[in-house]
């Protein structure tokens, strides 16, 4: 097994405009980072994703980039940046970029010159085609609701946008244009980064005759129209072999339409990325009409998504572990029970998180168990996909309460508001009013308080984390899933080396019996959420995890 640092590392998701703002504009930004370190390495974890940090007008978050090469003046500067890695490294801590180079903004200069003319030099650095019948070339719906096509005026043809009409998508089968996209990458990496977090990096090669998709599930017309197109894997090979095999950098690639039926295809040791990320669990509970069409999800099928994709890599490539980003509902207030069991079930998914096979990455405010902020409002909402949403949702003849009952579960600006340092006016994350609203439980859920208290989520999580330490079976063994014929019970084995370990999770409100009667009574405990979990055998109160050897 391949010893690579990344496949021992725990990784910490910073989404840097809701981190810490260091100089009371509202906004977090690197400064804001920065006074944080401390902070981040007491937390035992080895390596920060930061989002997208580049120019940008900020039509998705910073997803919308206008100039690859140029810190985002409300983040920082340059030696702002130069200064947060200095601080990480001197730390002992890596920094993984995200890219975003599936797109960029249209006010890229890129964008700017091929949409002057049919004759710009720039022209195919996109993708431009005639309507059809007085409407878009195809049938194709942007992720951001509506066409992913937009006509543009000047000259009468349309440009392809999966995303918003603001995210033009990069043509990727313009030699030139990849050329450009190595160049930007290597500028990044000579800096010293340890990592790149590759954007929808499923999608650079799609379809491009453009088919209309034969189907209403997104998620198949992502799979088959927008994803895994034929020149996926040449050119992930291309930018291994060109740059990142010169600076041994960790890739990342979000990967949506990645299946565990193609997902080694793109993670060839030679030719390949270091990992990905799958939505195997993530998209379970979006019915036909996506994120704010939200259907039940079961216990059952999100076992199946961890024992499944752990089959997938059982001996070749590499998955992550999230339960949660910027782009979800907070971990505890979607997969636990953010009220009765809000402490239990907080620490019960950051059990998961750490001791499932794959690298960890935990979200920014999940490890003081932040939950999902309610907007009293759609106009309280900063996030294009839930202001479209609603737009949509509109057009459906759905109320505003309607729409906010989805969108408080599944939008995105849950896990996009401040993050909670104390409980002062805005929570310490900033001296001004903040681009978002603060929780307004920061004052029973923030850093200080559990800082000091023995049995708070911020504890556990750093005793887990050192535990994942103590054992490489965490991080290198194999995990068997064991069903018990409790649905609410999920029981996993890790083994490497002779180290074994199981972990057992109660995902329900109700106490279930211990399910092992077979089991030693002596086994050793070595970590539970309850305190006063000694021995083996007795019954697993609600949300209660217990990781014991053997
Ligand atoms: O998300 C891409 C994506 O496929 C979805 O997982 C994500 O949920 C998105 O919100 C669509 O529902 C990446 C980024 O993580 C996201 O923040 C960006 O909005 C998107 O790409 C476009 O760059
Ligand atoms: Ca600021």
């Amino acid at each position: 097994m391949n010893e690579a640092w990344y496949k021992q590392a725990i990784v910490y998701q910073i989404y840097p405009r809701s981190f810490c703002d260091s100089n009371g504009d509202g906004t977090g930004d690197l400064r804001g980072v920065i006074s944080k370190l401390d902070y981040i390495q007491s937390l035992g974890v080895d390596a920060v994703w930061i989002n997208p940090i580049y120019l940008s007008p900020n039509d998705d978050g910073g997803y919308d980039i206008s100039d690859y090469y140029t810190i985002q003046p409300e983040f920082g500067t340059m030696s702002d940046l130069d200064e947060l890695l200095e601080g990480l490294h001197a730390r002992g801590l890596k920094l993984i970029m995200d890219l975003v180079l599936n797109h960029s903004s249209d006010e890229h200069a890129w964008f700017v010159e091929s949409r002057k003319s049919t004759g710009s030099p720039k022209r195919d650095y996109y993708f431009w085609r005639e309507g059809k019948n007085g409407g878009p070339p195809n049938n194709w719906p942007s992720f951001f609701g509506g066409s992913a096509w937009e006509k543009d005026p000047a000259t009468g043809a349309y440009y392809l946008h999966l995303f918003s009409r603001k995210q033009p998508d990069l043509n990727w089968e313009h030699e030139d244009l990849r050329k450009e996209v190595r160049d930007l990458m290597e500028f990044w990496l000579k800096k010293g980064v340890d990592g790149l977090r590759l954007d929808v990096i499923s999608a650079i090669s799609k379809r491009t005759d453009f088919p209309d998709t034969d189907t209403t599930n997104f998620n198949e017309t992502i799979r088959r129209y927008y994803a895994n197109g034929p020149r996926l894997k040449e050119f992930i090979a291309e930018m291994r072999h060109s740059v990142w095999d010169r600076y041994q950098v960790m890739t990342v690639g979000e990967g949506p339409g990645i299946t565990p039926d193609n997902a080694l295809e793109y993670l060839d040791e030679k030719d390949g990325l270091s990992m990905i990320f799958h939505f195997g669990h993530m998209f379970m509970d979006q019915g036909p009409g996506g994120r704010f069409d939200p259907i039940p999800w079961t216990l059952s099928g999100f076992k199946q998504v961890f024992a499944l994709w752990n089959k997938t890599f059982e001996h070749r490539g590499w998955g992550s572990v999230f339960l949660g980003n910027h782009d979800f509902g907070r971990m505890v207030s979607r997969w636990g029970n953010d009220r009765e069991h809000h402490n239990a079930s907080s620490k019960l998914l950051l059990t998961l998180l750490l001791t499932q096979r794959g690298t960890p990455f935990i979200y920014q405010g999940d490890e003081i168990g932040m939950t999902n902020y309610q907007l009293r409002a759609v106009s309280e909402s900063r996030d294009i996909e839930t202001l479209n949403g609603w737009r949509d949702a509109q057009q459906r003849g759905l109320s505003e309460a309607e729409f906010l009952k989805a969108a408080n579960y599944a939008g995105r600006d849950n896990a996009r508001t401040p993050v909670q340092w104390d409980d002062s006016a805005f929570a310490g994350f900033s001296g001004a009013t903040p681009w978002m609203p603060v929780n307004s439980n920061k004052s029973g859920i923030n850093v200080a308080q559990q800082e000091t208290e023995q049995g708070s989520i911020l504890n556990y999580f750093r005793q887990l984390a050192k535990l994942r330490k103590q054992h490489p079976a965490f991080s290198f063994g194999n995990c068997t899933t064991e069903d018990v014929g409790v649905e609410a019970i999920f029981l996993y084995r890790r083994e490497y080396k002779g180290d074994k370990m199981m972990v057992l999770l109660n995902l329900s409100d109700e106490s279930q019996i211990w399910p092992l009667e077979a089991m030693d009574q002596q086994s050793e405990i070595l970590m539970s959420n309850y305190a006063d979990r000694r021995y083996a055998g007795s019954d697993l109160r609600p949300w209660e995890a217990v990781i014991l050897k053997g």
